[in-house]
C-alpha cells in the first residue's frame, strides 16, 4: 500500500504516533510518504521505504500570515498525483483534515479520488476545535473524511456528542514499542539526579497549561514532607519559566531539575520511580504509557482517557484532577511499600505489553486502512 501520512512533525503527541506508525507501516513493507512542514522528528535518520515531502511555505509579501493549509493542500495534491498514493492519513484534524478535504474536491474535478483517514488526538477536539469558529470546520472536515479514528474511548465519545458527528468513529488506542521502552536500571545517571538515594519523581510534557506543571511542584513539596525525594521534569513550553520562578520562589532548586527536550527518553524514564501526570484534559497519555512501558508506575488526574490506560490501584493511582494532596499520598504511599511498588511496576510493564504493544496496535490501523480503501 502507498500512504500518505500528514501530521504535526515536532515534539507533540499526535507527531510521535505518526511518525512511529509511519515506521512500523514501512517495516512491514508499505511505502510512506509523510507530508509536513519539517522532517518528523522521531524519524531521525533514513528508513528505507519512507519519504518525507516539505510543505513550502510561500513568502509572498500579501500573505502576512502563513496560508499552511493551503500550502498542504498543493503539496498533498502533487505528492498524490506523482507517487500514486492509495491513501492520506491526516493525525490531528486541524488543518489536516481540512486540507485533505480540500484536495479530494480538487481530485474528483480532474476524475480522480483518493480516501481519506483522520486521527482524532486530542486538543484539536476538547480544546482549539471547540472554538466556535472552528467547530463547524472541524465537524465538517471530520464527516467527509472516509473513516475516523481515535485515541481513547473517551474522545470518541466527546466527538459525537460534542460535534454531533454522524460518520462512526472508530478507536485505535495509540501503541508503545515495548522493547526499546523497558526496563533498564541507570544506577549512573541515577545518582547524579539523587546522589543520597532520594526517590525520582518524573514529568514529560509540552509544558501547556492542560498539562498542570506547577501541580507536579506542589506534589513534590507534600512528597517531601514524608520522604526524600526529587522531581525531573523533561520537555518544554510556555508554562516551564512559570514552573521555574515557583520552584526558586520555593526554594527547591536542588530538587527539581528541568532537563528541558530530550531526544532518549526511555533512558530517563528508567531512573524514575513514579510518573506524574496531573493533566487538567488528556485524551490518552503517550507520555503514561511510555512510563508503563519501562515499569514506572503512574500518579495521575481522572481525566479524558486516563482511566482507560492507568488501572487504579493496579498499575498507578488516579485522582481528582487538581487534587493534589491525594495524589502526593498517592505517591507516599507507593514509595513507602517495596512490596506494593514491584507489584505496581510489573503491572504497568504487562498492561502495556499486552494491551498497547505496537504488535497489537499497528494491524488495526492496517485493517482500518484495508476496511476503507474496500468501500465504494
Ligand atoms: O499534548 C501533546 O503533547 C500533544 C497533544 C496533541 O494534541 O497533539 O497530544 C494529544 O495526543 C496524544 C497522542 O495521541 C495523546 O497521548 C495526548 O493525551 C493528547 N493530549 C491531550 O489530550 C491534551
Amino acid at each position: 500500500m502507498k500512504i500518505g501520512i500528514t501530521c504535526y512533525p515536532t515534539y507533540g503527541g499526535s507527531g510521535v504516533v505518526a511518525t512511529e506508525l509511519g515506521k512500523e507501516l514501512a517495516a512491514k513493507g508499505h511505502q510512506v510518504h509523510f507530508i509536513s512542514y519539517a522532517f518528523p522528528h522521531r524519524l531521525q535518520h533514513f528508513v528505507e521505504n519512507v519519504f518525507f515531502h516539505e510543505v513550502e511555505i510561500s513568502n509572498y509579501p500579501l500573505f502576512e500570515h502563513s496560508l499552511y493549509g493551503l500550502a498542504l493542500t498543493s503539496k498533498m495534491l502533487e505528492v498524490i498525483k506523482y507517487e500514486k498514493l492509495d491513501l492520506l492519513h491526516v493525525h490531528y484534524a486541524i488543518p489536516h483534515a481540512t486540507s485533505a478535504y480540500l484536495t479530494k474536491q480538487i481530485l474528483k474535478k480532474e476524475n480522480s479520488d483518493i480516501k481519506v483517514i483522520t486521527t482524532l488526538h486530542g486538543t484539536d477536539i476538547t480544546l482549539v476545535g471547540l472554538e466556535p469558529s472552528f467547530l463547524p470546520l472541524v465537524k465538517f472536515s471530520i464527516e467527509e473524511s472516509n473513516g475516523t479514528t481515535a485515541v481513547s474511548r473517551f474522545l470518541k465519545e466527546k466527538t459525537l456528542t460534542n460535534y454531533n458527528i454522524e460518520s462512526d468513529i472508530k478507536v485505535i488506542n495509540n501503541f508503545i514499542d515495548t522493547d526499546l521502552f523497558s526496563p533498564m536500571p541507570n544506577e549512573l545517571l541515577r545518582n547524579k539526579i539523587a546522589p543520597n538515594g532520594e526517590k525520582i519523581l518524573i514529568h514529560t510534557s509540552n509544558f501547556r497549561p492542560v498539562k498542570r506543571v506547577p501541580d507536579t511542584i506542589k506534589i513534590l513539596t507534600e512528597v517531601k514532607k514524608e520522604i526524600p525525594a526529587k522531581l525531573v521534569l523533561i520537555g518544554d513550553g510556555p508554562e516551564r519559566s512559570e514552573c521555574e520562578r515557583l520552584v526558586r520562589e520555593m526554594n527547591l532548586a536542588k530538587d527539581v531539575f528541568f532537563l528541558g527536550k530530550q531526544d532518549v527518553l526511555q533512558e530517563i524514564l528508567n531512573i524514575a520511580d513514579i510518573f506524574l501526570l496531573p493533566s487538567q484534559s488528556e485524551s490518552f497519555g503517550l507520555s503514561a504509557l511510555e512510563a508503563m512501558s519501562c515499569g514506572v508506575p503512574v500518579v495521575c488526574s481522572s481525566v479524558g482517557g486516563l482511566p482507560e490506560l492507568v488501572r487504579h490501584n493496579e498499575t498507578g493511582y488516579i485522582a481528582e484532577f487538581g487534587d493534589t494532596s491525594r495524589m502526593a499520598k498517592y505517591v507516599i504511599d507507593l514509595l513507602t511499600n517495596d512490596k506494593k511498588f514491584n507489584a505496581f511496576s510489573k503491572n504497568a510493564r504487562l498492561r502495556a505489553i499486552e494491551h498497547f504493544d505496537k504488535k497489537i496496535i499497528v494491524p488495526q490501523y492496517e485493517k482500518y486502512y484495508e476496511e476503507i480503501l474496500n468501500q465504494d
